[in-house]
């Protein structure tokens, strides 16, 4: 491609509302442009270095027998009604009517289109196992959209759906799935964890993994082993509980109330009592489902709602307001406290609360808190669990290693659907023995434009974009300086033909600018390979530049077989 004929409108400056540096870098390199909030144009060099991302993708699909298909993204209501989540999600949801007033969505995922699509054709376990995907667009109403293409609201996703026979069918297409995700990533030259996550919104019995891309910017917090590689989703990784702060068995004094007036949070606690957090219980009253319930965490926890909510295996859950904490507590939000509490709503009791031996807490009276807890004496230690958050020092639950804290963005989600899908939709098949039985189900996605930006979030430095060799939207930058050089231009064109003869791809920046406008244009863009012909050619030489290395004067012949041994080099 001859970029004075190409569409790449590079800018100096960055966005101002780009806060993400993959959305300042693709902005800036002329790869998207933002239509509206959360929705994006992808400009050429996004357009081809999707392609190359797709590409993969479908190889490593291809690899695991996977067919692809194209599901429409107009989908009827009445099928997420039949699934039972129409109106478990809120504006999120694109609905829309059609000329006739029938009730769409607009498909955020495909579970309910394409379980009802094998429902009516496939019924025999001769037909099984099937592994269909696709790479579509998808559409979610996202409240917070933002940094450019890692939280649209319109993108595209590659979801797959495998159909089994039977669990350890889906279990072994669930594996295959899990490498293929790692191939994928690896050959995207992104740096990844796979961790244990939670199932969330889309249910099913089995296991889920998500893969993270390593990131500061990431959205999601993942507590990692170093030494077991045990790796876990914030959401729902475990850790050894911290044990009892104090010296358990030594005798406890009696509670006894004192007065803390206006002293409401941790922080005013500690300075009020001259005590540490973790010598203190914070109690927090939740309306699970609608129902109040108490939670007890240590003053240095927080509390984690995944693990709340699916002990009380609840769909939603939320702080509850004044007034409930009031009909609960008999006080106001900030002197909660376990004493007396589980007379009238259920109390989680944190197990590192279970393991205090002389605690402060609330006295649920305002204005005073007690001290002296202790937890089975005081209070009852009737639901005690793992409800807090890991923090960076707690043990590896497998290994006991400290857990580090990294942050990710999530590439991609891998669930074992069970029959949830497959009962809804009546999506049966007869066995070998004739028998009647409902299809298990797997789906299996990776946010493809999302990846996009994770690489660049990955690759870049302070001079723009670092394309790896198998996702750059071009392999060599071919610059020449002047234009007006007959032997400069002559050499640079024949490279261009050259090049292009052996399948390279190639940008050739022909315009009429400024050496100091290419070379920071070619930085941004970020294009593994950069040619730069000049004066040298007078001596034969021209300059070949990888994007992170040295620059190194070669002769004029010897440049395609420079080129095709730094791309057999990364493909390697
Ligand atoms: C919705 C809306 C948003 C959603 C969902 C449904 C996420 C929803 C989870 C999944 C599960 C898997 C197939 C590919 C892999 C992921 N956000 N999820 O189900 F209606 Cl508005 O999408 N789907």
């Amino acid at each position: 491609m001859r970029q004075s004929h190409s569409f790449i409108p590079t800018l100096r400056e960055v966005p101002a509302d780009a806060e993400a540096v993959s959305h300042q870098l693709m902005v800036k390199g002329g790869f998207i442009r933002q239509l509206a909030a959360g929705v994006y144009s992808l400009l050429p060099l996004g357009r081809k270095a999707l392609r190359r991302v797709e590409t993969i993708v479908r190889e490593e699909m291809d690899k695991v027998q996977a067919q692809e298909i194209l599901l429409p993204a107009l989908q009827p209501a009445d099928l997420w009604r039949q699934s039972g989540r129409y109106d478990r999600y809120g504006p999120e949801l694109v609905r829309l009517h059609d000329r006739s007033g029938r009730e769409f969505v607009l498909g955020p995922t495909h579970e309910e289109i394409i379980t009802t699509l094998v429902q009516q054709e496939v019924n025999s376990y001769k037909r099984l196992p099937l592994l269909l995907y696709q790479i579509q667009t998808k559409f979610r109403d996202e409240r917070r959209p933002r940094f450019g293409l890692l939280r649209c609201r319109e993108f595209v996703m590659k979801d797959a759906y495998s159909f089994d026979t039977d669990w350890e069918g889906l279990g072994r297409i669930y594996d295959a799935m899990y490498e293929a995700y790692h191939r994928i990533f690896e050959r995207c030259g992104l740096n990844f964890r796979a961790v244990e996550a939670d199932a969330g919104s889309i249910g099913g019995e089995g296991g889920t993994h998500e893969f993270m891309a390593l990131a500061e910017s990431g959205e999601d917090v993942i507590m990692s082993c170093r030494s077991c590689g045990y790796s876990a989703n914030l959401e729902k990784a475990q850790f050894q509980s911290s044990g009892s702060a104090g010296i358990r068995g030594s005798v406890t004094p009696a509670a006894e109330k004192f007065h803390t007036p206006g002293i409401k949070t941790i922080d005013q606690l500690t300075v009020y009592t001259g005590q540490q957090p973790q010598e203190m219980i914070k109690t927090l009253i939740y309306a699970a489902d609608g129902r109040l319930a108490a939670v007890l965490v240590r003053g240095c926890d927080e509390v984690n709602e995944t693990k709340v909510k699916l002990w009380l295996n609840a769909e939603n859950l939320e702080l509850a307001g004044p007034a409930a904490v009031q009909a609960a507590t008999g006080t106001v939000p900030g002197f909660a406290g376990p004493v007396g509490l589980a007379a009238s709503i259920p109390v989680l009791v944190d197990r590192d609360v279970a393991a205090m031996d002389d605690a402060v807490a609330g006295a649920n009276e305002a204005d005073y808190h007690l001290r002296h807890l202790l937890p089975g004496r005081d209070f009852p230690l009737e639901q005690v669990g793992d409800f807090r958050n890991a923090q960076e020092g707690d043990r590896c639950p497998r290994c006991s290693e400290e857990l580090v804290m990294e942050r990710g963005i999530e590439l991609g989600h891998v669930f074992k659907l069970g029959t949830k899908y497959s009962e809804a939709f009546d999506a049966r098949f007869l066995d070998a023995g004739g028998v009647e039985r409902p299809i298990i189900m797997g789906c299996y996605g990776i946010g493809v434009t999302r990846l996009l930006a994770a690489i660049v979030e990955q690759h870049h430095d302070q001079n723009g974009m670092i394309w790896p060799i198998e996702t750059a939207p071009y392999h060599v930058h071919l610059i020449v300086v002047s234009l007006q050089d007959e032997a400069q231009l002559a050499a640079a064109e024949l490279l261009y033909e050259q090049l292009k003869q052996e399948g390279i791809e190639v940008l050739y920046d022909d315009r009429e600018e400024r050496m100091g406008v290419k070379l920071k244009d070619a930085d941004l863009i970020g294009l593994p390979i950069r040619i730069v012909v000049g004066k040298g050619i007078a001596q034969g030489l021209v300059e070949l530049k990888e994007r992170t290395g040295e620059s190194a004067q070669v002769g004029h012949g010897e440049v395609i077989d420079r080129v095709r041994a730094i791309r057999s080099a990364s493909l390697a």
